[in-house]
């Protein structure tokens, strides 16, 4: 098992036996093309019912025009609702109301109708089919499932050139780019065409294949049609290309003098350009754009707005159906800087750069806004430019490579915390509305709306560099077509198609995952001080000290007596005022502030009382404590597994070997932090444990033959400034 088909293994199960004479005998795909995903959903029900269960079913394939298509045997029938009416005009009124890719599923007696309103929906309705199959349902059932939201996206930060500073994929942990290498598109795109697969199999409609850093080069000729051949791996599986564009590429690429917005010529470019992608990808879904931001060039450069930036490419994709996603993490990491100004605060950025524009944008535009204001954090209040986004369609951005989150080398699943994000009630207007109510369009009528997740897959067979770490893809495809499915139901659903239905494993590997985000969110940085990790450079390892000071205004502003940032409109850098009246009302007093977002909006003394009677350093020490001894358990908890139904000794010990490092690096985490507030508050944990390690071997304190001596840098992530290596 080297993690190449996921969840989508179509493993025997054990009831094979009684659900072989519950399957079809024939497949019938209904006007189906070779390629298209109705094709496709043929292919993988013959695949699946052969893998799950034994039984070899062929596919027929016939067009609605041989109508009547009769036989006696049982039939597992894909198509689209459209095409099966056609051939049975009766059915029409027996069938619900689907919209765009939604699907219906009717299993009685051996027959399966698997319908779409479009392809793609038949296709995923075949996948939903065998999940159930695969996880040993084969009784009847009637199902019809639409998709919460339209726009279900995931964007692969993928560069052109391999090196660089982050490799071929920036933030990205499982190995170089499975779409480019050498500044051009690979020849062999077999893994773009399996991870539409995955994609599909999960609701996810569109991919961003560059990265949002975009190189100009993405445009030329040849590029363009290497790209048209990534599209080409993707549509079998109703997936769409969509791209990353440069803002600067009319005068980079284009040779123009200016990239200005309203400049006929650059106009002019552009329109050439998205015409000549659409001419080799007529289906492309369209673009993907981050503008001024961390020195990309945007409108802002020629003192135009972001919504005359966004809508040039709307106006260039509108003829050809394609859409625009503009990115709202726009902020001058330049000027909030050196002075450390309460005001210079970065979480305030996008409201103050999106304020006036909500009405500005054309309707083929979104606005893709990341979940909180700042970047990806282990805890951070929902960013509140969802609330002022009424007439604007908006998407959220999510995470599923752990940038900050330990980099898949730590079991972090994060479904839980999408889940209180998006679950989170901004009260808008005095009314209920959630998240998920405002990024779907239900609380202000809006077309366009939806998710994006940065994915970041690489080479890696496991494509994120951890097999555990894969349920946060599935996961975030499940939430994206349904943002009330449950975290933990979705993770056991994983689990058995991941692994199996053995009930220990699922016991373990929930229990494990369900406790993971708590566990790294209290030995990173708890209370709402963000993960704090090296800010400037990897993200991954302790090193609180480069939050205190960082030139991006999100310092933890930590001194000898008192600790957090002053949100505040009162007293603060004002960000607080940017929610809804009840909200801001809520976060503006540290007591109906919720604790774990305390030091986010309140700068408070090391001795202030939390909610739970704990002092806030007190809270510290205890919260690393605890997260670290979570960690410890994860490695005695996956032993148990060892030898267990679908646990293969290749996955035990990848897994294995991961969770032990967790364990390792929590303590790290633990010590770092805690010795950092300890040194700063002079406060003495009233366990007497920080400062404290009897038992610890110090590494300036070894001698090992073969290894060397390393000088460290922050010197709280080490010892004596020493490790060995
Ligand atoms: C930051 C990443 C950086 C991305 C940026 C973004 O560190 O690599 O380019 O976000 O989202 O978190 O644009």
């Amino acid at each position: 098992e080297d993690g190449l088909n996921a969840w989508l293994r179509y493993a025997r199960i054990d009831r094979a036996g009684h659900c072989q004479g519950k399957l079809p005998s024939t497949i019938v795909t209904l006007n189906a093309t070779e390629g298209s995903p109705v094709y496709t959903a043929g292919q993988e029900l013959s695949k699946g019912f052969n893998g799950i269960v034994g039984k070899k079913v062929d596919v027929d394939s016939i067009t609605t025009s041989s109508r009547g298509h009769h036989s006696r045997d049982t039939n597992a029938t894909v198509g689209t609702i459209a095409a099966y009416v056609d051939s049975n005009p009766g059915a029409a009124a027996r069938l619900p109301e689907l919209i765009d890719d939604g699907f219906y599923l009717s299993v009685s007696h051996g027959s399966i109708l698997i319908l779409g309103q479009n392809e793609r929906g038949a296709l995923y309705g075949a996948f939903h089919y065998l999940s159930r199959l695969a996880q040993g349902d084969c009784s009847d059932f009637t199902l019809t499932s639409n998709p919460g939201a339209p726009i279900r996206w995931v964007n692969q930060w993928d560069n052109m050139q391999d090196g660089g500073t982050h490799g071929s994929v920036e933030r990205g942990y499982g190995g170089k780019s499975i779409f480019f290498w050498d500044g051009k598109v690979r020849d062999d795109l077999t893994r773009a065409g399996q991870y539409a697969r995955l994609l599909a199999s999960i609701g996810i409609n569109a991919v961003v294949v560059n990265n949002v850093n975009a190189d100009p080069k993405t445009l030329t000729p040849a590029n363009m049609d290497g790209l048209a051949r990534i599209a080409n791996a993707f549509r079998p599986y109703g997936v769409q290309l969509g791209l990353s564009l440069n803002f600067a590429s009319p005068q980079t690429l284009g040779g123009l003098s200016t990239f200005d917005p309203l400049d006929q010529s650059v106009i002019t470019w552009w329109q050439g350009i998205t015409d000549a992608l659409y001419q080799r990808i007529p289906d492309m879904v369209g673009y993907l754009v981050k503008a001024n931001s961390e020195g990309q060039p945007g409108p802002m450069t020629y003192n135009r707005t972001l919504a005359d930036g966004a809508n040039m490419f709307a106006r260039t994709l509108k003829p050809h159906g394609g859409i625009i996603l503009f990115r709202a993490f726009v902020y001058d990491h330049r000027t909030l800087n050196q002075t450390l100004d309460w005001k210079a605060d970065r979480a305030n950025a996008a409201v103050h750069y999106f304020d006036g524009l909500d009405d500005k944008f054309d309707d083929n535009v979104a606005i893709q806004v990341k979940y909180g204001p700042i970047d990806f954090q282990v805890r951070e209040p929902v960013s509140p430019l969802f609330s002022h986004l009424r007439k604007t369609g908006s998407a959220i951005e999510l995470q599923i490579s752990q940038e900050y989150l330990g980099q898949q080398a730590h079991l972090v699943y994060l479904a839980p915390m999408w889940k209180e994000i998006l679950d989170f009630d901004f009260r808008v207007d005095g009314k209920p509305s959630t998240t998920a109510d405002i990024i779907s369009g239900r609380r202000f009528p809006r077309k366009l709306g939806g998710f994006a997740g940065v994915v970041n897959v690489g080479t890696n067979t496991t494509w994120l560099g951890s097999h555990l770490a894969m349920s946060n893809l599935y996961a975030y495809g499940k939430l994206a077509w349904d943002a009330k499915a449950s975290p933990e139901g979705v993770l056991k659903e994983w689990i058995r198609l991941t692994f199996s239905d053995d009930h220990k494993v699922i016991d373990v590997i929930t229990k494990m995952s369900m406790a993971s985000w708590p566990a790294y969110e209290n030995y990173s940085g708890n209370l709402g001080i963000q993960t704090l990790t090296d800010i400037l450079l990897g993200h991954y390892g302790p090193n609180p000290a480069s939050q205190d000071g960082n030139p991006w205004g999100q310092w933890t502003r930590a001194d000898a007596d008192s600790i957090g940032m002053d949100r505040t409109v009162w007293n603060g850098t004002g960000f607080a005022g940017q929610y809804p009246p009840e909200i801001a009302a809520k976060y503006e007093k540290p007591e109906t502030t919720p604790d774990n977002l305390l030091l986010w909006f309140h700068h408070v003394p090391y001795t202030h009382k939390l909610k739970s009677g704990k002092t806030v350093i007190q809270h510290f020490y205890d919260a690393h404590y605890e997260g670290s001894a979570t960690a410890q358990t994860f490695p005695q908890l996956w032993r148990k597994l060892e030898g267990r139904p679908g646990i293969d000794k290749e996955r035990f010990e990848h897994v294995l070997y991961r969770l032990v490092y967790q364990a390792g690096h929590s303590l790290v985490w633990r010590d770092s932090i805690n010795m950092f507030y300890f040194n700063k508050s002079s406060i003495a944990d009233v366990h007497g444990r920080v400062g404290n390690h009897p038992y610890r071997i110090e590494a300036e304190a070894m001698t090992l033959q073969g290894y060397k001596p390393y000088q460290v840098s922050p010197f709280e992530a080490a010892s004596g400034f020493r490790c060995i290596v």
